[in-house]
């Protein structure tokens, strides 16, 4: 495969852009060698600045669960344009997204967008605590909630795979109020709970975890979690960031009945334009300015480009219903994958919750951080760069949720799977 191009845009990107990348998530460091440039997406597909077509698994890590360039969504977008960008004042489509969400989602009573979902986890926590006056926090290794100061804590994605789980620069008063607990394990929440009663602000959580690779909920984790947060006065917060509207059009919450008191989401509610949003209970989202008192504010948050985008993408999941489907090829494509790794005699597991699906270098089950970190990333990283060389573009790391989108065909899982005969016969 020629990767010149991409190779000589990297050098000119490291010169004035640290990494060469404007988020470690996309600098290959996991898997070695220069990432590719893209010039376009075109459905299922990526083409990069070599002219190499690709079928993307990556989706913009998440939101393109339509593919790239759904013609509804290019046609809303250039119809707001025509409007103008930004104004900095309230727009209907800020309302009509507003509602989208709380009709999808009923533990959403009433939701506030941001920009990224990074900003939608600091305000959710930031309101838990002043909602409860509480300060601590509790979150699980392996997940990550984007780069808020208080949640870097073992955290997973491209902390993970760049061995920085815990980042400097951090100073020890921002996390001193952050409890790490494992993944689950209740019980260890349910010590931490009894150690300190009257403690804990929050629980925020990603109830199927997307950023150690995918790893499910076991059963009753969730249901306890729940109930854990309401016996102590704690709030649960569900990051649904990857999930929201991935998993089911309601969510993780939807798919395991489970009813946070907020919800965090970005990705696809944005359409792969920069929205996050944070929602639930109305008595405690009316503690957020300028309904109450605590505060958070943002330029672009609403920006009516991206209501438009990401409006039109919901509105499109809704009425095509692609769940089902989505659900019965990411199966397929876990089930070949599987087998793949068997008959080349590589110990593996894969893990898949709707569309989203991991194949683990690891013969154990990964259930936590710590079976994670114990994958076989040498391994992984020969896997992809064979996939690649074969026109499947994975996400870069181990510690990564893939996505199927609606746009993939079977012919595009069937090439997935042969393709992976393939190389996973050349790493035994
Ligand atoms: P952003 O700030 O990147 O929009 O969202 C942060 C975030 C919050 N919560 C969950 C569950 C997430 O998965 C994310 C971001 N996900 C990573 C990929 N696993 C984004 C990719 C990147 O960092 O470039």
């Amino acid at each position: 495969m020629n990767r010149d191009q991409s190779r000589k845009h990297f050098e000119r990107a490291c010169r004035v852009i640290p990494g060469g990348v404007n988020s470690p998530a996309r600098a290959f460091g996991g898997v070695g060698g220069d990432p590719l440039y893209i010039a376009r997406g075109e459905g299922a597909h990526l083409f990069d600045v070599d002219g190499n077509r690709l079928l993307d698994y990556v989706g913009s890590w998440g939101p393109h669960i339509l593919g790239h360039n759904h013609p509804a969504v290019v046609e809303a977008v250039q119809q707001s344009l025509l409007c103008g960008t930004s104004f900095g004042a309230p727009t209907e489509a800020e309302t009509l997204l507003a509602e989208t969400i709380i009709e999808a989602m009923p533990s959403i009573e009433q939701v506030r967008m941001v920009s990224s979902g990074t900003e939608a986890t600091m305000s959710a926590i930031r309101l838990a605590r002043g909602f409860t006056g509480r300060d601590v926090i509790v979150k699980f290794a392996g997940c990550y909630h984007g780069h808020v100061d208080s949640l870097l804590v073992q955290a997973g994605s491209a902390a993970t795979t760049l061995g920085v789980p815990s980042s400097p620069g951090v100073p020890k008063g921002c996390t001193a109020d952050t409890v790490c607990l494992e993944f689950n394990d209740l019980p260890q929440v349910e010590a931490l709970f009894a150690s300190r009663p009257r403690s804990v602000a929050g629980v925020i959580v990603e109830p199927v975890v997307g950023n150690m690779g995918v790893v499910l909920p076991e059963c009753g984790f969730l249901e306890g979690l729940s109930a854990l947060c309401r016996r102590y006065g704690a709030l649960l917060i569900f990051d649904e960031v990857m999930t929201g509207f991935r998993v089911a059009y309601g969510g993780a919450q939807a798919r395991f009945g489970i009813r946070p008191d907020l919800t965090t989401l970005g990705k696809i509610i944005g359409g792969g334009m920069p929205v996050g949003a944070y929602g639930g209970r109305k008595d405690v989202m009316q503690r957020i300015s300028p309904a109450g008192p605590v505060y958070q504010a943002g330029t672009l948050s609403g920006n009516p480009l991206a209501m438009a985008c990401g409006l039109a993408t919901l509105r499109v999941l809704k009425e095509t219903d692609p769940y089902a489907r989505l659900e019965q090829e990411t199966a397929r494509l876990a089930r070949g994958l599987s087998q793949a790794a068997r008959d080349a005699g590589l110990p593996h597991t894969v893990a898949s919750a709707g569309s989203m699906f991991t194949l683990f270098f690891s013969g154990n089950p990964v259930v936590n951080y710590k079976l994670a970190t114990q994958c076989d990333t040498k391994r992984f990283a020969r896997y992809f760069w064979g996939m690649i060389e074969r026109g499947i573009y994975l996400p870069c790391s181990q510690f990564e949720a893939n996505f199927v989108s609606a746009a993939h065909t079977p012919a595009d899982i069937d090439a997935t799977i042969a393709a992976a005969h393939e190389v996973l016969a050349g790493l035994a």
